[in-house]
Order: structure tokens, then C-alpha cells, then sequence
């Protein structure tokens, strides 16, 4: 087992040790301290240093459920298990924006093929309304500062291979192990803000841009619905948010949950249970983290999703990891 489970007092009496350790080398010491932020280029993502770690992975038998969580994706929450980041690497302190996408999109006049699925307000349901759809005009407003969005898996590639070849750096998407981590915020809990266990949808919109009712009066539908599954409160954004709107948590890093889908490098992966067998299709990519338009049971630190490598949805944007030169 590469990574022990420890208690909160041990956790951090042992991390502690381990980060006095690796202060005395030159890795560890300026530009690549723990919180220490940098950007590669003036186009560039913001980033900070983010140190190992390791926690609980998944979700306890009880809690997707009780969320209302669906059996069957319930099942791929568990069972939990130790995990962890071996390596201090750098993370975008927020989802890549539209700012930053459309200097990639400029230099290289990269051309979307496929358009994008977006919410319809007529129908009041999600639909690509013809083929104009796209990162550029995703069928409602956005500044050049909130998160780029209806950017499929292979745009997100096409991203971080521009950005990487621009700094000289190795960039690339989170990995499932790395996003938990971040989104745990060295927390067990649901959502990894404080407030009384249960209380955590009320606390929400204090913390992230999720589904409440200010997007339930936007986009026409009744929050009270028995599918509903709407933050019962309001954060004041009923689409996408600015990036950053929201505080960072303790490792420096904003909207991990909320605003917008973001992928991740991996394939859907299923556990075998509720009749079905395990399954394996890397034609479906992790997307982890909930939107502004997600229900809420897909709000939490453990939950993980998919989707089709070429979809394009309003929903789902990206953010970017680096490697550091230790
Ligand atoms: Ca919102």
C-alpha cells in the first residue's frame, strides 16, 4: 500500500516532516515552494505550486445515495481508498477562460468541427440549436474572464499541446487522483466547505458558481421539481461566473467544484454492480467537478462522470496541470 491511511493529527505531524525534508532542497525553495504562483507566459494560465499529499478516495457507502445519487453511478464512488500525489506539481489556479483559449484559437486559427450542445430556452432542455454553437458564442453571454466552455476533450488537447510548445513546458490535464486532491481540500467532507454535516447545499453559494435558484429563475424551471436536485440558495450567478469569483481553498486553487466541468485525463471506468459488469471505454473521458448547470448529487469532491471525447456542451470547460523541472 504506497499511501497509509492516517488520521488528521498523524496526517499532519507526517506531511509536516516531509515538507521540512524536501525544504532543504533546491526543488523545494523558491519558485517551486507550496503556493508559490508563477505564469509561464503574458497569454499564459496563472499557476500555483501544488506539494504531495494523500487522502480517502471515493465516497463511504452512504453518502452518493443518500445525495440522490443514482444507484448505478453511486457504485463507481466506491469502494473508498487510499490515494495520493507523489509528486509537487503545478495546477491553474482557475478553469483555463475565454481570454486564454481565444490567444491559442488566434495564433493558430483553430477551428471547432463539430458544434456545440447548449441549454434551449424554449424547450427548456439541452439541444445543439443548429450548428453555430461554439467556445466563441456558447448561446448566452460571457466575459473574456469566465471559463471557456463547449470545448470538447480534443480541443482540450489541442490546448495544452499549443500551450506547451509556447513555454517550452509540459503541460496537460489534472489526473483523476490529482483532482481529488485538490477538490478534497484535505477534507472527508461531501464539499469541502464548513458548515454543519448536512448543510453543506445550503453553504454552497458561499463557496462555488452551482445550480441554485438564481439559475432556476434564469432558465425557467421549477427548483421544487422532484428531479430538480437545485442548491437551495442563491450565489448570484445563474450561468458562468467570472473565474475566481469564489475564494480559493488552501491550496490556492478556485472553482474545483462548480462553474464548469472540467476534463480529466482518464477513461470512463465502471465497477461491476447493479447487474451490469465492469466496463472500460476510453472513448468516454473523466470530467469531474459539476457546473453551474449540474444537479447537485453531481456536486461533490468524490463524484466522477464521462463523456464522448468529441462532445461539446456549455457545460464543460478545462484546466490545466504542469509538471515542474525537479
Ligand atoms: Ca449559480
Amino acid at each position: 500500500m504506497p499511501f497509509p491511511v492516517l488520521g488528521p493529527k498523524s496526517a499532519t505531524i507526517v506531511l509536516a516532516a516531509f515538507a521540512a525534508a524536501l525544504s532543504a532542497s533546491d526543488a523545494w525553495s523558491g519558485q517551486y515552494a507550496p503556493g508559490a504562483q508563477f505564469r509561464d507566459c503574458p497569454e499564459c494560465p496563472q499557476m500555483v505550486i501544488v506539494p504531495p499529499g494523500r487522502y480517502m478516495k471515493g465516497s463511504p457507502p452512504d453518502e452518493a445515495l443518500a445525495e440522490g445519487t443514482p444507484e448505478r453511478d453511486a457504485l463507481n464512488e466506491t469502494p473508498q481508498e487510499p490515494a495520493g500525489v507523489e509528486n509537487a506539481f503545478a495546477v491553474s489556479v482557475t478553469e483555463i477562460t475565454r481570454a486564454q483559449f481565444a490567444a491559442f484559437v488566434a495564433e493558430k486559427g483553430y477551428e471547432p468541427d463539430w458544434p456545440c450542445m447548449t441549454w434551449n430556452f424554449d424547450a427548456k432542455q439541452w439541444g445543439a440549436r443548429g450548428t453555430l454553437w461554439s467556445w466563441s458564442d456558447p448561446g448566452f453571454e460571457q466575459g473574456p474572464d469566465h471559463p471557456v466552455v463547449c470545448v470538447s476533450f480534443t480541443d482540450a488537447q489541442a490546448y495544452i499541446e499549443w500551450l506547451s510548445a509556447r513555454t517550452g513546458e509540459r503541460y496537460r490535464l489534472l489526473d483523476d487522483d490529482e483532482w481529488e486532491y485538490l477538490a478534497r481540500d484535505r477534507s472527508q467532507r461531501i464539499r469541502p466547505w464548513d458548515g454543519p454535516n448536512g448543510t453543506e447545499r445550503e453553504a454552497a453559494c458561499a463557496h462555488a458558481n452551482v445550480m441554485d435558484l438564481d439559475a432556476a429563475d434564469y432558465l425557467g424551471v421549477d427548483p421544487e421539481a422532484p428531479d430538480g436536485h437545485f442548491f437551495p440558495c442563491r450565489d448570484g450567478y445563474p450561468l458562468t461566473a467570472p473565474s475566481g469569483s469564489f475564494e480559493a481553498n488552501s491550496f490556492g486553487v478556485h472553482d474545483l467544484l462548480g462553474n464548469a466541468w472540467e476534463w480529466v485525463d482518464g477513461c470512463m471506468r465502471t465497477v461491476p454492480g447493479a447487474g451490469l459488469p465492469a466496463k472500460e471505454d476510453c472513448s468516454e473521458r473523466l470530467i469531474r467537478g459539476g457546473a453551474w448547470q449540474a444537479k447537485a448529487w453531481y456536486v461533490r469532491s468524490a463524484k466522477r462522470d464521462w463523456a464522448p471525447y468529441f462532445l461539446r456542451s456549455a457545460r464543460v470547460g478545462l484546466r490545466v496541470a504542469r509538471d515542474l523541472n525537479q
